[in-house]
């Protein structure tokens, strides 16, 4: 599914449709490549909705656990949600495992009875439904003259009660997912992915799993980028480069945000930005990775399959590995990644 009918969706408020909106189902091949760089980008509207989503936490066949719009639905990462500054979101939110799970928002606005913790007990027990209202709003001047930011970012969702009272198990099951809060004006894209980086995993897959996204020389390309776990890392994409701020975009030729393409990243970052796929540099498998050396041997690593408008992607073999792990003899000698270990991340990164 396309970024357009995605947000017509998500708009459409109520329990929204969300099959194969993860972030790991990238538009099929057969979805019209956007050309960014010949037409004048989409950009979003002013807010002011009230959006009424449902979502449910699952346990998945492999012990996982995921968020999701539908029953049987649930991914890791979660479905995006997002929001214009000025929104307010009612998530109906059941949880159909068997520990209590809650629902808690990065960086928008909400009282203490929607905060998600075990603290002011705004979990939710096994079968049971909660409704969590996030509110945002836009930027402007305090009674006192100060500035008041707004909401927009590139925020998150994640549980914080299952495993310990800061989600510790939930998250590093699964139970995490992005929040996009837009200001009027921003440029919508025409394909987005998110990619966790938790403990040594790129959205809970191992290794030889790693997650790649596909997308059309000329589409614009949003990557939320979230952090969780035990380790820092540092974010990096093979022939493309962002601006260091909230967008990502330069806003001009005195915008003076430093253009980067590697970042560091710690547990619960998030940011985002946008590229035009190619731009440049053209198709091909273009690699993006944690830099930290042992973590990239251990299999921190997938690929952003950028193809011509033929659908060819240069060099490409989809039937050989380019991103396996190093065997385990050889990965992380030396490396801070051994400890990962202990936090259940060694099981992941030998396979
Ligand atoms: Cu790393």
């Amino acid at each position: 599914m396309d970024r357009r009918s995605f947000n017509r969706r998500l708009l459409a408020g109520g329990a929204v449709a969300a099959t194969g909106i993860t972030s790991l189902s990238v538009a099929s091949a057969s979805a019209p490549a956007a050309r960014a760089a010949d037409t004048p980008p989409r950009t979003a509207p002013a807010g002011g909705q009230v959006r009424r989503l449902t979502m449910y936490a699952e346990t998945l066949p492999n012990g996982q656990m995921g968020y999701g719009f539908e029953r049987g639905k649930a991914s890791i990462p979660g479905p995006p949600i997002e929001l214009n500054e000025g929104d307010t979101v009612h998530i109906e939110f059941e949880n159909t495992t068997d520990v209590p799970v809650s629902l808690h928002v990065h960086g928008v606005d909400y009282d203490i009875a929607n905060d998600g913790t075990r603290m002011n007990k705004s979990h939710v027990e096994p079968g049971a439904t909660r409704t969590y209202t996030w509110r945002t709003h836009a930027p402007g001047p305090r009674a006192d003259g100060t500035w008041q930011p707004g909401s927009a970012g590139y925020w998150h969702y994640h549980d914080h009660v299952v495993g310990t009272d800061h989600g510790t198990g939930g998250i590093r099951k699964g139970l995490y997912g992005p929040v996009i809060v837009r200001r009027k004006g921003d440029i919508l894209p025409d394909k987005q992915f998110t990619i966790v980086f938790n403990d040594m995993t790129i959205n809970n897959k191992p290794a030889a799993e790693s997650p790649d996204f596909k997308a059309t020389v000329g589409d614009r390309i949003e990557i939320v980028m979230i952090t969780h776990g035990e380790f820092y890392h540092t974010f990096h994409v093979h022939g493309h480069r962002w601006a260091d701020n909230r967008t990502g975009l330069l806003t001009g030729p005195d915008d003076p945000s430093r253009v980067i393409d590697n970042k560091i990243t710690g547990p619960a970052d998030s940011f985002g930005f946008q590229i035009i796929a190619g731009e440049r540099g053209g198709a091909g498998a273009w690699m993006y990775h944690c830099h930290v050396q042992s973590h990239s041997d251990m299999g921190m690593a997938g690929l952003l399959l950028i193809a011509k408008a033929d659908g060819t992607i240069p060099g490409y073999d989809p039937d050989h590995p380019h991103h396996t792990a190093a065997s385990p003899g050889t990965a992380g000698s030396g490396g801070s990644a051994s400890g990962g270990s202990a936090s259940g991340a060694g099981a992941h990164a030998g396979h």
